[in-house]
């Protein structure tokens, strides 16, 4: 018999409680070099493969180049104030390579390392975590014209740099990822095009996925003599790839698009070895001879921590029969041997990139990685999506990036909850930035950015972000 005494515990007991991530969750958000820096042609820096492809004509929205981009190079100690603020515990940013050795080759750029140093002990004097990536996207136009990454050398040029960096760098940093989403590096810069260095080569794309693995084995090599203590990763950004239909042809394209997005990189990265029926769809576009004997388990060096992005799903469809295929090719296409396979939208809201919203995808995505591949610690190394922003009174409401956000790290709790060991998070992106092909026409930050006059003005996120690591978790909803 109930105590009439006893105040009613329904409601309190319904209630959702907050969200609360694991003691010691790292919070971060992450920028890279070229999308921030500015100062392209100072310090002894030479060019890159963005400053050539973003100054030819055609290649980037409105021609917009990375020249001046946040003019972060001058503003670095603002900027970290900035982060302090928002009680960043991490930021991961990225060494511009031809910053630190100009030309790709030779010794260090004293000035460009010093750039870096300045920035981590900015960082570790305001408790901030520095995490390193060392190759986001900005290759040494010298290393390109001796040819880029389908080129086996550049593999070890990519080991040698990280040796210069790591000599440099690592006595203050802990956390190293050694490449950036390696497949917009083969696949958007060497099969689409749509990306520096802008080739269009199927061949030419799996090639450079290849070395592009292959100098992250080398690097991790290198690091780890260098620095036994460091924790070392490589960040892949992944979708969970769903046919439109329960039709034998679509769950074939999803296998397809599986194997070129997801599967190219986790297997050899994580297993040391191609999927098979990868190398068979493939085999019109590649016989695979520039992988040698002892190029898989270099790939497959152990880590410490596996990075993953992830903004968004793929939906495939094969083609539809009695139509000409040519109608569906991305002309050129990021998916050699697999051209005509068909990307559909399910009508689900979209950012301004006009990617679908799925946060349970994070969920998939992080489990499958777990489940799958490996029981490395896990980071979300990117999240985030880019809206239409409008700064009113000096203030930018950005209810929509919020929301993103907040549905993304519930999601990002969910996957903890059942048992995925995940440890941290990164906001991408830390400010507006040069988002590549489509210049400063989309906005991804959580701190807005005026490129006239270079002043930030934290959004509403940021705000909400700074709430969120400071009770290192959500709110109930
Ligand atoms: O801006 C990019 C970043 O450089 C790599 N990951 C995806 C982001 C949004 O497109």
């Amino acid at each position: 018999m109930s105590n009439p005494a006893t105040p009613p515990v329904v409601g309190v007991l319904d209630e959702p409680a907050p969200l609360t991530f694991p003691p010691g969750f790292l919070w971060g958000a992450a920028t890279a070099a070229y999308q921030i820096e500015g100062a392209a042609a100072e310090g002894g820096r030479t060019p890159s493969i963005w400053d050539t492809f973003s100054h030819t004509e055609g290649k980037t929205v409105a021609g917009h180049t990375g020249d001046v981009a946040c003019d972060h190079y001058h503003r670095l100690t603002d900027d970290v104030r900035l982060m302090a603020e928002l009680g960043l515990k991490s930021y991961r940013f990225s060494v511009s390579w031809p910053r630190v050795q100009p030309g790709g080759s030779g010794p260090a750029n004293a000035e460009g390392l010093d750039f870096y140093r300045r920035l981590i002990d900015e960082l570790l004097a305001n408790g901030i975590e520095p995490w390193l990536t060392l190759y986001h996207w900005d290759l040494p136009q010298e290393l390109e014209e001796a040819g880029g990454w389908p080129a086996r050398d550049t593999a070890a040029r990519f080991a040698d740099y990280t040796q210069l960096v790591a000599d440099a760098l690592g006595d203050r940093v802990k956390y190293w990822t050694t490449l950036n989403e390696p497949w917009c590096s083969a696949f958007l810069g060497y099969g689409s095009g749509v990306h520096a260095p802008g080739r269009s080569d199927g061949a030419a794309a799996v090639h450079a996925g290849h070395h592009l693995m292959l100098g992250h084995g080398l690097a991790v090599q290198a690091l780890r003599a260098a620095r036994p203590d460091a924790q070392l990763g490589v960040t892949v950004n992944l979708y969970p790839v769903n046919p439109a239909s329960d039709s034998p042809a679509d769950v074939d394209a999803a296998r397809r698009i599986d194997g070129l997005a997801n599967r190219f990189f986790l297997d050899p990265l994580l297993r040391g070895e191609y999927p098979a029926d990868l190398v068979a769809d493939l085999a019109k576009v590649t016989d695979f001879g520039h992988v040698r004997d002892g190029d898989l388990a270099t790939i497959a060096t152990p880590l410490d921590v596996v990075g993953v992005n992830y903004y968004s799903r793929h939906v495939v469809a094969a083609p539809v029969p009695g139509e000409e295929p040519e109608q569906y090719w991305r002309a050129p296409s990021s998916w050699p041997g697999s051209e005509d396979v068909r990307f559909v939208t399910r009508g689900f809201p979209v950012t301004d990139m006009g990617w679908e919203i799925d946060a349970p995808g994070l969920v998939e995505t992080l489990r499958r990685v777990h489940e799958e591949y490996t029981d490395l610690p896990l980071y979300v190394t990117e999240n985030g999506s880019a809206f239409v922003d409008a700064v009113v009174d000096g203030q930018v409401d950005d209810a929509d990036r919020l929301a993103y956000f907040d549905a993304h790290l519930r999601a990002a709790h969910e996957a903890i909850s059942v048992g995925v060991p995940l440890r941290g998070y990164f906001a991408w992106s830390l400010m507006d930035n040069f988002e590549w092909a489509w210049g400063y026409t989309k906005r991804f930050g959580m701190i807005h950015v005026d490129y006239d006059s270079q002043i930030r003005i934290p959004k509403s996120s940021a705000r909400w972000y700074a709430e969120v690591i400071r009770r290192n978790g959500l709110a109930a909803q």
